[in-house]
Order: structure tokens, then C-alpha cells, then sequence
């Protein structure tokens, strides 16, 4: 059977599963979004997910046509549907349909997307041996502009982002703020590890507040880890024994080169391994 698709209340096949051309979420990219993921038929972290959804949508004046409640049903619904029970699920509300014009006010009511598929992996390798990036040259979104922490439609800096990575031959890319801070990768927040200790950007860098971050901060210090939310240049990646980076697709994958330079002595460290092991034991709970 057709992957079914969620539009405003209703599944649809894959092949009916259609929004209009005048939809201002492809016309401006005017909505927000979300991945999530289920483990053994639970989604990870869902209430988190669903509060910066609505967050998101909350700062760019985006009414949310259902329930926080009324969401998380469906999420269920759309996963059953699809008999997904390990599987990521990418919740879309766009601003509707409008005209031409910028002006949201004449889009009467947004739209609700879910849809539900298997997870598409990183190769197994990775994991095992680390993976290279590079540092991009678009610089990420300034957070006076649309801040990094709305995770809106517009991901064409991300994307550009990508393409330098992907052109470098690597699978993520480094951005830095606009001060030439380190700010995160483009669907992934970092990590260092420098004598023990943990550091990763703040939230006030002008990244994504990542709820795999979060999760990963809580599991650092729970093992009695030294977590530092703090200001980091490119130089800090450098010169740090080990490095990672935690997403809802990614989980939580070790880096082993930036910028030609290997991290550490080049192999993926035993922090990092540790709190690989302990992202699988919190997500299989
Ligand atoms: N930074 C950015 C810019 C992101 O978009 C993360 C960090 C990680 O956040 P979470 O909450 O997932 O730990 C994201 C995640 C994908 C994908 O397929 C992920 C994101 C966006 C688009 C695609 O991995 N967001």
C-alpha cells in the first residue's frame, strides 16, 4: 500500500497527497516545521517537539489550526497507518493559501502536514569511523533576522550550506554566526571534547535549539560530565580530542575531520562512544 499522507485532517495516498501552488509555504517558504522520530512505536521526545513546533509557529503570528493534543493523535494515526513503529515523521504547518501577495493576512487558515516514512540512515560505517566535514561559506542565519531557533520553512541557507559540504565530499557542513563563532551544522547541532570535558554552542550562537542537544546534555551530565553552553571559534574545533554531532536523523555521530584537520588523534574517542551507548539505551526506554 501507498504511503498515506496527512492534509488537514485526512490521509491521502502518496500520489494524492497534494497542497496548492498557492500555498505561501511554497510561495515564501511562510510556515514551520518539525522531524521527529519513533522508536519501538514511541516517538522520542514528543511533547518537546510539539512545543517548539508551536513555539515556531507562535513567533512568526502562525495559528496552528489543531490541538497540541489534537497533533499528537495524528502523529500516532499517520505512524499506524503506515504500520511504521521505528520510523521519522515530518510535521509541516504552512501559512495556506493565499495570492500572490506577501501579505499572510489573506491566507485565512494555515495547513497541517504529516507525513510518516523509514528513517533513511547514514551508512553503518560512519558511525563506527567518524565522518569528515567542513566548514561552509554561508554564514548562518542571524538571529535578528529569522532566528535559527524557529524552525521555519526557509532552510536555503542550511541547504547551501550542504551543497558546499556535499561538493567537499563530506555529509554535513559547519556554519558559523556572523561574529565567526561556531553555530551548528546544517540539520545537526556539535560537540567538542577537550580534557573530559563537553562544550557546545548557546543557543544564543543563533543555532536550533536541538532536542537531541538537549537530550545529550541531560546524558552528559547524568554520567558526571562538566557540560559547558558557551562561545566557540573554529580554533576550539581544531585543537578538541573528540567532536560530535546529535540530530533526530543523525542521533548522535562522531566527527573525525574538520577542515582537512583530524580531531584528536583522528579515530572516534571514548566519550564520544560513550554517550553513543547511552543515547541507544535512553531511546529503546
Ligand atoms: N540544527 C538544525 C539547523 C536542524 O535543522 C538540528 C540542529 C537537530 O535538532 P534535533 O531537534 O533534531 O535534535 C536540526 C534538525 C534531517 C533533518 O533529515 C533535520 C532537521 C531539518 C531537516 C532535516 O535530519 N532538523
Amino acid at each position: 500500500m501507498s504511503l498515506q499522507i496527512y492534509i488537514d485532517g485526512q490521509w491521502y495516498s502518496k500520489e494524492n497527497a497534494k497542497i496548492s501552488v498557492f500555498d505561501h509555504g511554497l510561495l515564501y517558504g511562510d510556515g514551520v516545521f518539525e522531524g521527529l522520530r519513533s522508536y519501538g512505536g514511541k516517538v522520542f521526545r514528543m511533547k518537546e517537539h510539539l512545543d517548539r513546533l508551536y513555539d515556531s509557529a507562535r513567533s512568526i503570528f502562525l495559528t496552528v489550526p489543531i490541538s497540541p493534543e489534537v497533533m499528537e493523535a495524528a502523529v500516532y494515526e499517520t505512524l499506524r497507518l503506515n504500520n511504521l513503529t521505528d520510523g521519522y515523521v515530518r510535521l509541516i504547518v504552512t501559512r495556506g493559501v493565499g495570492d500572490l501577495g506577501l501579505n499572510p493576512n489573506l491566507c485565512p487558515k494555515a495547513s497541517v502536514i504529516i507525513i510518516a516514512d523509514k528513517i533513511s540512515l547514514y551508512p553503518a560505517k560512519l558511525y563506527d569511523e567518524g565522518m569528515e566535514i567542513v566548514t561552509s561559506s554561508t554564514v548562518r542565519n542571524h538571529p535578528a533576522a529569522v532566528n535559527p531557533r524557529i524552525k521555519s520553512l526557509n532552510y536555503l541557507g542550511s541547504i547551501l550550506a550542504k551543497i558546499e559540504g556535499l561538493k567537499a565530499g563530506c555529509n554535513e557542513a559547519l556554519m558559523l554566526n556572523l561574529n565567526g563563532e561556531v553555530a551548528e551544522c546544517t540539520a545537526d547541532n556539535i560537540f567538542l571534547i577537550k580534557n573530559g570535558r563537553l562544550a557546545t554552542p548557546h543557543v544564543n550562537a543563533g543555532i536550533l535549539d536541538g532536542i537531541t542537544r538537549r537530550a545529550v546534555i541531560g546524558l552528559a551530565k547524568e554520567a558526571g560530565m562538566d557540560v559547558a553552553e558557551t562561545t566557540l571559534t573554529r580554533h576550539d574545533v581544531y585543537v578538541a580530542d573528540e567532536c560530535f554531532l546529535t540530530g533526530t536523523a543523525a542521533e548522535v555521530i562522531p566527527v573525525i575531520k574538520v577542515d582537512s584537520r583530524p580531531i584528536g588523534d583522528g579515530r572516534v574517542g571514548p566519550i564520544t562512544k560513550q554517550l553513543i551507548a547511552a543515547f541507544k539505551g535512553l531511546v529503546a526506554k
